[in-house]
């Protein structure tokens, strides 16, 4: 049998690889892992106890808080408050950032973004959600309380970003910016193990993700690429299979691990796009690239864009790079027929 390798031993080894690292990055890491196992167990209860359904409040994008998101967003909350490491955090279920203020969070180093359960209305209905964080070094003094212009930072200055997926499994995915791992948990160990080391995204696949019943509400071009996508061209493997999970890390993942597209462009009730620049396209964008993938908003690289706020969102265009090119390239021939 081969040796198993623990999520908390992979940290641990790659931590050595850093001379100078004092182990503060390696303890967020352990933090979410933690987090997530407990996520897990609540996620993995859902249909046997009272946490299914709505909360009744409303979060600050105005959509229907779920239980179970505000169950992760305490989950997490709680592990890098009470960890040191991390000064501040900026939730897609919070208005406003959340600086720590304490004296030990305040001289932490570092700020999370996440988005403790995407893909939330799919609860109720039992298919996979996820978690998605993204870490970056503060940008403030430390010692003192963590500001917006922590939270407002490029892509491209992230740390570390990662997801969790609640699936058939339970898996969690990183990066430091050396390649992209993944971890199955072992529910009888209680353990995330090494089951995906060094993923590689292909080059190209035969699966396109987008809500097509947007199609008329959007740049015309993208109508184009969906109709590219069905035509018959077996040298490009095409028809393609169009999937759409409606749950961003699902849908990511296995294009991630498969090929493929997925697209959730700006349309007419969505005019800046649907999904959250800082807490959904930043962390994806970030692995992606590291496993050899493109995303952005269909002009721009996604990790070069400068938030200005919070919960800014923008177009998102992800996946295998010879299909986002694609993708691009039909946007920009209909755009100059159009003009
Ligand atoms: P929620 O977390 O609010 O359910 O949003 C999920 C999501 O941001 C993303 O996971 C999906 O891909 C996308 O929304 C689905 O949106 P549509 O239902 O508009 O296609």
């Amino acid at each position: 049998m081969s040796k198993i390798t623990t999520l908390s031993e992979f940290i641990m080894q790659r931590q050595q690889d850093f001379p100078f690292a004092t182990g503060e990055l390696t303890s967020i890491l352990n933090d979410i892992s933690i987090a997530s196992k407990i996520v897990n167990r609540d996620v993995n209860r859902a249909g046997l106890v009272d946490i299914l359904g709505a909360q009744g409040s409303e979060n600050v994008q105005g959509e229907q808080q779920q239980k179970l998101d505000v169950m992760a967003d305490n989950a997490f909350i709680r592990a890098f408050k009470s960890g040191g490491e991390v000064c501040g955090i900026g939730s897609e279920e919070h208005e406003d950032f959340i600086a720590f203020d304490n004296e030990i969070s305040k001289n932490g180093k570092y700020v999370v973004l996440f988005d403790p359960l995407d893909g939330s209305s799919n609860i109720d209905v039992n298919v996979s959600i996820g978690t998605i964080f993204s870490i970056y070094r503060r940008k403030s003094p430390t010692g003192t309380l963590a500001t917006l212009d922590d939270m407002l930072q490029k892509g491209s200055e992230q740390v570390a970003a990662g997801y969790v997926i609640f699936g058939s499994s339970t898996m969690l995915v990183y990066t430091t910016g050396r390649g992209v791992n993944g971890f199955t948990l072992d529910p009888s160990i209680g353990e995330f193990c090494l089951s995906h080391p060094d993923i590689k995204t292909p080059e190209t696949g035969r699966v396109y993700a987008l809500n097509e019943g947007n199609l008329n509400q959007c740049d015309p071009g993208l109508k184009d690429y969906a109709e590219y996508c069905r035509q018959d061209d077996p040298a490009t493997g095409r028809p393609y299979s169009g999937r759409y999970i409606g749950s961003l890390v699902a849908d990511f993942h296995r294009n991630l691990l498969k090929g493929g597209i997925y697209i959730y462009p700006t349309t007419d009730s969505h005019p800046t796009g649907r999904l959250r620049l800082l807490y959904e396209c930043n962390p994806l964008a970030f692995i992606v690239e590291q496993a050899g993938g493109i995303a952005t908003d269909g002009k721009n690289r996604i990790l070069d864009i400068q938030p200005k706020e919070l919960h800014q969102r923008c177009g998102y265009y992800v996946g295998s790079k010879q299909m986002v090119e694609k993708a691009m390239s039909l946007l920009k021939e209909t755009e100059k027929i159009q003009a």
